[in-house]
């Protein structure tokens, strides 16, 4: 992979030296860019394990700094068009019949760096993506004792969180429309895998959309407000699918079909290439895909020009990623590029090539992991 430099580029760190490793010094990164990476870390691939991400390994994307509020004083309102203006503490919350809904998240700027050219934003790699338990209460329940109006268009969401972007000063919105909140899927969460919300997932409380983007399930929630007219904030405009930064193009809304693996054998230190020796190797990983199921996964040891199917677990939860395994029998010694391709039940598949946008949303083609059979 190579990390470009942006044209024009002010400030640059080379990735690398040329050392033993074989890598060429020259790749560029911006300090900035590296500076968000280190702020907003993925999953360790290997923790592709556990059906359940564990929290401290469950991806995290935070725009801005993290708030730190206090749950006894904390408020959530719901405002706008509704019959009742309502202001619930985090206990009052709680008191409601609760719901634990298992989610895959993933961020839609997931596989941004390994496009060329890349889009300046956080450089995510792989792994942008996590599963857990997530335990609340239905948005919907809170929006009907609020009663939602019939002139309502959408519902606005917005976090605690404060900042500057696109020269934009801000709090973190988002919207949905009422049809969508209607599908009584969303949740306004207090607790990840049976424990309080962490800081930087959105304590106290926070929103989470299955089948979405993560752009969507808006963390540190303190506003809850019914429109009647389509929201147009800068979060909104600018998850967006478009060929320029300027086009409008189409907003970025489901999780595209995705799969990843787990590189087998033995890392090298530096650049993570794989070794494994001689024989069967187990190659499990996930796969999932916005609202639907997963149809098939094909697994290749030859870089796509060959393909085999693994066996697929069916879903354990509606809105969780599916395992799946394959066995490779590594015979033949030098290099190999393992990749896994999903389908889902909509006849929707993984692109071989990177799907290129302006902001680097979406980017759902296959994984490519090189390893050295000894
Ligand atoms: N308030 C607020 N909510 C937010 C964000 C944010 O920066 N501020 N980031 C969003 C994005 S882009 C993603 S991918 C998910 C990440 O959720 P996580 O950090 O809990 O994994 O949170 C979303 N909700
Ligand atoms: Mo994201």
């Amino acid at each position: 992979m190579t990390l470009l430099s942006a044209p024009g580029s002010a400030q640059c760190l080379p990735t690398a030296g040329s050392d033993s490793s074989g890598l060429e010094s020259g790749r560029l990164l911006h300090p900035e860019e590296l500076q968000l990476a280190l702020r907003n870390r993925a999953l360790p691939l290997e923790a592709l394990r556990s059906e359940r991400t564990p929290t401290g390994l469950h991806y995290t994307l935070t725009h801005y700094d993290i708030p730190f509020l206090d749950a006894a004083t904390y408020r959530l309102a719901i405002t706008g068009r509704v019959n009742r203006t309502l202001s619930l503490s985090l206990a009052e919350l709680k008191r409601r019949p609760s719901h634990t809904m298992r989610v895959t998240l993933e961020c839609a700027g997931d596989g941004r760096a390994f496009l060329q050219p890349r889009p300046i934003s956080q450089p995510w790699l792989s792994g942008a993506v996590g599963t857990a338990d997530w335990t609340g209460i239905p948005l919907q329940a809170v929006l009907d004792e609020a009663g939602v109006d019939d002139a309502a268009c959408e519902v606005v969401f917005t976090g605690h969180d404060h900042g500057i972007e696109g020269r934009v000063e801000q709090d973190y919105q988002r919207s949905l429309s009422v049809q969508e909140v209607r599908r009584g899927e969303a949740l306004l969460a207090w607790s990840m895998n049976g424990a309080s919300l962490e800081p930087q997932h959105g304590f106290p409380l926070r929103l989470v959309v299955p089948g979405w983007y993560g752009m969507a399930s808006v963390k540190w929630l303190g506003w809850i407000e019914v429109v009647d007219r389509p929201f147009e904030g800068y979060q909104q405009a600018a998850y967006r699918y478009s060929s320029s930064r300027s086009e409008r193009g189409t907003p970025v809304s489901l999780m595209r079909v995705r799969s990843l693996l787990i590189p087998p054998g033995t890392p090298e230190f530096l650049t993570r290439t794989r070794i494994v020796h001689r024989g069967n190797h187990e190659i499990m990983g996930r796969a999932w895909s916005g609202r639907s199921t997963i149809d098939s996964v094909s697994v290749s040891a030859d870089g796509g020009a060959t393909w085999a199917d693994a066996d697929l677990e069916p879903p354990t939860s509606a809105h969780a990623w599916q395992a799946w395994r394959w066995v490779w029998s590594a015979e033949t010694p030098g290099p190999h590029e393992l990749c896994s391709r999903a389908r889902d039940t909509a006849g929707q598949e993984q692109p071989v090539q990177p799907f290129w946008t302006a902001r680097g949303m979406g980017n759902n083609a296959i994984q490519r992991v090189p390893v050295v059979v000894l």
